[in-house]
């Protein structure tokens, strides 16, 4: 028998109701009844107050988003938040974890409100593409002022206790258990003759510009709308009567909750949970992960190093010689330099981790105790080669070697150790020690319990790990290839790199592919046109505009030039002049005469190539699921996350357009635009991606 989601309880003349709806709590049909009727039940048990406070790990963690896009069902949390506050009885809640959302709005409406030294409250609503809908916008700018309650509401941070007081969120601090602190703090109210104390009566802030304030937000949002229409909920607040403003709250909230955003933020929400989540991998122990080796200390192998230490983990870092080890010294240090100022660590932390948990080494030898080894030397297969045949013949028994390369075969490198189940491709992204996404790659051979240690070492890391397949660019950078050159496509055909650039921001990615490139390094795709030349199918079009800016040795931001040029000091580059003479040139070999494209073709075309490829990865078995590729984009790609990933953006749109536009397109170049059987079988059978992810869960 399931225990009540709300536990009641008289302790003399207060009234506890305790949430029990593991595992945060979160305020679902059950939870939302058993308060309803404890508070009924309270009144009618002649109590003098209520405390409420949640059971195991936390405080209510917010509305159950499980039921969101579901008919709604029972008391609604507005109205139980109404309720609480209207209640003759002191209402007293005692926060603890993470007090979030409808959590949140549920300790607003109660009367006065005590919270642990490590609780964490907010109201991040924005985030998962809605608003406070349950009085948030109302209660929050009466009880902190306007200007904290825009700054929490529309960035969705949370704030700990101690802010909390600050803000007169909570009337007190205490340490202790939630129950008995929350008891002794009620009994003192009553003691005094503590009056019920509705923040609905409380004056809201007078009203200011809101309409610069919003034009404010929603520049800032790139896009999302989510944080900008919930400074008109605020807005209200300082309007209107509380009544009305929560009459206009519930407008705003019901058309956020109605929109594709809200779709793929609670899409994002919930897949960056599940991808680390492989049913292959239930029941499948991980291997020991306390120390690791790195071998490699550029820019990648410092970065990996770096994620590992803040990650608790000892590291041993292998270079060629004295002097390279004392460099990638200086990059590690440098990194945690930028850790220590951002206050992640103390100068203490500082030490230990570059003292005693990093340890600088040319000798393989140094590497025998390790757990684990990632190779982050240079990308040539030889290279990689010799160092695996070395780490076969050093590292101990059940020691994990991973390779970090972005795209070479690492069935190929598996084959020259003797322990091909030990080796695997854990593929991190620059900067290393920033980028969440991990690829973690699995090889033909690759062991089960060697795959869930590269999960369970990025899950330490905080990293998002996805598992891929072996292919040329796994799932993101493959991917990546495809609309990098259906770009380039237009390019000949038309538009120009800069409009191109402007299309997809507009789209919401923070920066157009151009950009991008420049900031990579122009060099990385001319070395792989250039390796993959050889074996180029003679049906694909491959401009050379690329390949003459490279050869005038304009590699992007490194050398102060490539589709941008970069002044001093500057952050955004400006057009360089000499491109569109290159692109001329191209256009003129072909025999191409360019046409006009409106910004709307750009992302299309540039969407369709994404969703194609992506279909190809998911149907090949690269990709597990189509959350993994939406998941890679986020993390990986700056792929707009209030569009939920490629695979959800394409869900939304309909799958029966983009093949038919595929199908359109393909008619000028049937070789690039060959249709994923993957995705014709959806259509076929009237099925979404979404489906699928149900399906593999
Ligand atoms: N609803 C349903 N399930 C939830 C949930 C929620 N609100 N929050 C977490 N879960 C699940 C999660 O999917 C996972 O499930 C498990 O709980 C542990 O979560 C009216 C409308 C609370 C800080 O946005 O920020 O209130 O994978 O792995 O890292 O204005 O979860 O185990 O099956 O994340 O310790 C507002 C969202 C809702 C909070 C805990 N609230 N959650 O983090 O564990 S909207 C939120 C979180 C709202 C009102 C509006 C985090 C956490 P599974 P976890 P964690």
């Amino acid at each position: 028998m399931m225990p009540d989601a709300i536990g009641y309880e008289l302790d003399g003349d207060i009234a506890i109701l305790k949430a029990q709806n593991p595992p945060v709590n979160a305020l679902g049909y059950d939870v939302r009844m058993g308060l309803m009727d404890g508070i009924a039940r309270a009144e009618k048990d002649g109590a003098r107050a209520v405390l409420i406070y949640g059971d195991g790990r936390t405080y209510f963690a917010g509305a159950d988003i499980r039921e969101f896009g579901k008919p709604p069902r029972g008391p609604a949390l507005p109205d139980i938040c109404d309720r609480i506050e209207s209640s003759p009885l002191v209402v007293v809640s005692s926060l603890h974890g993470t007090a979030l959302g409808g959590g949140l709005e549920m300790a607003l409406a109660s009367h006065y409100r005590i919270a642990v030294p490590s609780a964490r409250m907010g109201l991040p609503e924005v985030l998962i593409g809605v608003m406070p809908g349950a009085g948030g916008t109302q209660r929050l700018p009466r009880l902190a002022g306007l200007d904290a309650a825009l700054d929490l509401i529309t960035s969705g941070r949370q704030f700990g206790a101690k802010e909390a007081l600050e803000l007169g969120v909570v009337d007190r601090v205490v340490d202790g258990d939630p129950r008995e602190i929350g008891l002794a703090y009620t009994r003192e109210l009553l003691e005094s003759g503590a009056k019920r104390r509705p923040v609905s009566e409380m004056p809201a802030p007078a009203p200011v510009d809101f309409d610069a304030i919003y034009d404010a937000v929603l520049k800032k949002g790139r896009g999302q709308i989510s944080p900008a229409t919930a400074v008109r909920g605020i807005q209200a607040a300082c309007e209107l009567p509380f009544a009305d403003g929560m009459k206009r709250e519930r407008e705003l909230f019901r058309e956020l909750m109605a929109s594709d955003q809200r779709e793929g933020l609670i899409h994002a929400f919930f897949s960056e949970r599940a991808v680390g989540k492989l049913p292959e991998l239930k029941g499948v122990e991980p291997r020991d992960l306390a120390a690791i080796g790195v071998i490699g200390g550029g820019t990648m192998g410092a970065g990996i190093a770096t994620s590992a230490l803040l990650s608790g983990l000892n590291v041993t870092m292998l270079e060629m010689t004295p002097e390279a080890a004392e460099a990638a010294r200086g990059r590690i240090e440098s990194n945690l330099g930028g850790a220590l100022k951002r206050g992640k660590i103390t100068q203490a932390g500082f030490e230990d981790l570059t003292q005693k948990a990093l340890v600088l080494s040319t000798d393989y030898a140094a590497l025998k105790d390790v757990d684990l080894v990632i190779e982050a030397v240079f990308e040539d297969m030889d290279v990689k080669k010799t160092v695996f045949k070395q780490l076969d013949a050093v590292c101990k028994p059940g020691a994990v070697l991973a390779t970090n390369t972005s795209y070479l075969d690492v069935n190929e490198i598996a084959a020259v150790t003797s322990r091909p189940g030990d080796v695997i491709g854990l593929h991190f992204f620059s900067p290393a020690h920033v980028m969440k996404l991990l690829e973690i790659v699995v090889a033909d051979k690759t062991a089960p319990d060697v795959v869930a240690t590269g999960f369970a070492l990025g899950k330490k890391m905080g990293k998002i790990s996805v598992r891929a397949g072996v292919c040329d660019g796994f799932i993101g950078n493959r991917i990546l290839s495809t609309y990098r050159t259906c770009a380039d496509h237009m390019i000949l055909d038309g538009a120009s790199p800069y409009q191109i650039d402007k299309a997809l921001t507009g789209f919401g990615f923070a920066m157009g592919p151009y950009a991008v490139a420049d900031l990579a390094g122009l060099d990385i795709g001319w070395a792989v046109r250039k390796r993959l030349a050889p074996t180029r199918d003679p049906r694909e079009r491959v401009p050379t505009f690329p390949d003459r800016l490279c050869e005038g040795g304009n590699y992007g931001q490194k050398t102060g030039k490539g589709y941008y040029v970069y002044e001093a000091g500057k952050r955004a580059g400006v057009p360089n002049p000499d491109v569109p003479a290159m692109i001329d040139a191209n256009r003129a070999e072909l025999g191409i005469t360019p046409r006009d494209f409106s910004d709307e073709e750009i992302v299309r075309r540039y969407m369709c190539a994404m969703v194609n490829e992506a279909a190809k990865v998911v149907g090949e078995g690269i990709a597990r699921r189509p959350l993994d590729v939406d998941m890679t984009l986020l993390f990986g790609y700056g792929f707009p996350r209030y569009r939920g990933g490629p695979l959800k953006w394409a869900d939304i749109v309909g799958l029966k357009g983009i093949l038919a536009d595929i199908k359109t397109f393909a008619k000028d170049d049937p070789y690039f635009w060959q249709p994923a059987p993957l995705l014709e079988t959806l259509v076929a059978d009237g099925r979404s991606f979404d489906d699928l992810n149900k399906e593999a869960s």
